[in-house]
């Protein structure tokens, strides 16, 4: 700003930088620039290219007082081209694990020590630091200001760390021969004190919403493993709760367990033994299930995508209906009827209709709390860029409480069904299977497949289908999400990622080991004076990487 460094910062992919939200004071992006391929502050930076900024973008929850969703994303003006100077950083996925002691590299234009600034020219520094886990760091910054949404990385020994100027700045890991990055610059006590880690922001909480604001060229997200068990898990302190007992057997975790820290996921239905038959349905089948009810009668089935939003059908829901009168069941116990037949009732907040003159609508709501994710809740993946391809000849499930003789019980079934060709030009944004008896009570349930162990929602009822009598076959069609991915993205903000090793979209299918023609950009943030007193996946990369280093 002004030609002062303020924050620093990380290229994403072409157009996309990720920085602290503490740096910025506005979403004002003029009077910014961003520069890349810099070296030093002062004189000359052969390598170097400069963007202005279009967008600053906020992470929405992000906290002042608590520093908590330290993070922002700045759109640059116009894309960079990569060089051997410029290059894009991958991001650490939902669900990497970043044990304590975990190597880790931070980098930027901040002060040396507190109070002492860079000396001429300004070079980049580099520091070395391990992360130090929640727990502990939680026990020495003081009980509560560690929030999940943080990582930490020092030395008790202090001497090493940022400092005030590298806020914004990327902390990150090699893993084999790519640098994920973990942590985006935020705070700490002082800086290199003894049993005082600074504090990051945790890139891995932040997969969806990096995603979401991103239309184009996604950036490259990786699952960083750390090997064995976290020492962090079973350290104690006076003002946090015991850690858990140990696990029996850490080489072969319980199914049901969380993989990390770094979750939610989605798409995870640890009971769902498939295969099974079809017809009515074990608890915890289909965790993502809800039954939405008018004065507390099923009217439709939902399909849950955060612990707060879910997905349905327009068609089921009239304007002119008080919003009070609604209710959402959720975790569904189909073995029991009656007021045990679900887990949970929640109220409605709000119904948003998606407006797409071309085909039926879809509906979001948000719910008046959250729900607890658990075996018999979760919410269920969206692939809203079609990434997935679910293919003809396909399996895939509709579920739903669609009335199928069964005397007027609420009773949850499923039906297996085939992907087929849609066989009609007008169906674009449309996926179709064999035929199945879909009743009114299935409408707004969707139609999930499996991939790479996370069920997905390829599809969505949107009414009551019409019955051919010209053809032998009936052939269903439901809408796609990716449909309405635009409406999806900005009502539902934080769409969980499903538990596979990355989300890279695949742009080249091998490691570039060669020099990129060049391109260049230029990063600028404003944030309080700050330093470092800086003193098996191989396979996934070959497939999806030549994005991110
Ligand atoms: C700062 O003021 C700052 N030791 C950034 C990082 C750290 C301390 C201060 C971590 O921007």
């Amino acid at each position: 700003m002004s030609g002062s460094h303020f924050c620093g910062g990380s290229l994403i992919n072409k157009e996309w930088v990720v920085s602290a939200a503490h740096c910025f004071s506005s979403t004002n992006p003029n009077g910014l620039t961003v520069y890349l391929g810099r070296q030093t502050q002062q004189g000359s930076n052969p390598n170097e290219v400069s963007r202005s900024l279009d967008r600053i973008v906020l992470h929405p929850n992000y906290d002042s007082d608590t520093s908590d969703n330290d993070i922002a994303m700045l759109r640059l003006s116009s894309p960079v081209q990569f060089s051997n100077f410029i290059r894009p950083v991958c991001l650490a996925a939902s669900g990497s694990v970043f044990n304590n002691g975990t190597d880790s590299w931070v980098t930027g234009w901040g002060n040396i020590g507190e109070g002492v600034a860079l000396p001429f020219p300004e070079t980049l520094q580099e520091v070395e630091v391990p992360v130090v886990g929640n727990r502990q760091c939680n026990c020495l910054n003081g009980a509560g200001t560690i929030t999940e949404n943080m990582i930490c990385a020092g030395l008790l020994a202090g001497g090493k760390d940022s400092c005030q100027g590298d806020s914004g700045g990327p902390m990150v890991n090699k893993q084999q021969t790519v640098w994920v990055q973990s942590g985006v610059v935020s705070f700490g006590f002082g800086c290199a004190r003894p049993e005082l880690p600074g504090v990051y922001s945790r890139v891995s909480r932040y997969q969806s919403w990096i995603g979401s604001q991103i239309q184009s060229d996604p950036p490259g997200f990786v699952t960083f493993s750390s090997p064995g068990a976290d020492g962090d898990s079973s350290h104690t302190c006076p003002g946090l709760p015991p850690p858990p007992p140990p696990s029996p057997d850490v080489t072969t975790p319980a199914p049901t367990e969380s993989p990390s820290a770094d979750a939610p996921v989605c798409g995870r239905a640890a009971l769902n033994t498939r295969p099974a038959g079809n017809g009515s349905v074990v608890a915890g089948s289909w965790p993502w299930m809800v039954s939405i009810q008018w004065n507390g009668v099923h009217v439709c089935g939902g399909s849950l995508l955060n612990e707060e939003i879910l997905l349905s059908s327009a068609d089921c829901f009239d304007s002119s209906l008080n919003i009070s009168g609604w209710t959402v069941l959720v975790g569904p116990q189909p073995q029991k009827n009656g007021p045990d037949a679900f887990l949970f009732s929640l109220a409605v907040a709000n119904i948003t209709l998606s407006n797409a003159t071309s085909s039926s609508n879809i509906a979001v709501l948000q719910l008046e709390s959250s729900v607890e994710l658990s075996d018999y809740v979760q919410s269920l993946c969206m692939d809203l860029t079609d990434q997935r391809a679910f293919s003809v000849g396909s399996t895939c499930w509709v579920t739903g409480w669609g009335d199928r003789q069964n005397n007027g019980d609420l009773v949850l079934t499923e039906m297996e069904t085939t992907l087929v060709d849609c066989e009609n030009a007008a169906s674009t944004g449309s996926i179709c299977t064999t035929d199945m008896n879909i009743q009114q009570g299935d409408v707004g349930g969707p139609l999930v497949c499996k991939s790479d162990q996370s069920w997905f929602q390829a599809g969505i009822i949107m009414g009551v289908p019409q019955r051919s009598l010209t053809r032998a076959q009936n052939i269903l069609t439901f809408s796609k999400p990716s449909t309405f991915s635009a409406f999806l993205r900005e009502t539902v903000v934080d769409l969980p990622s499903p538990l596979t090793l990355t989300t890279a979209a695949p742009m080249t299918s091998t490691v570039q080991t060669t020099d990129y023609d060049d391109d260049i950009d230029s990063i600028a943030d404003n944030a309080p004076p700050g330093s470092l007193s800086l003193s098996f996946l191989l396979f996934m990369i070959s497939a999806f990487v030549s994005l991110c280093w």
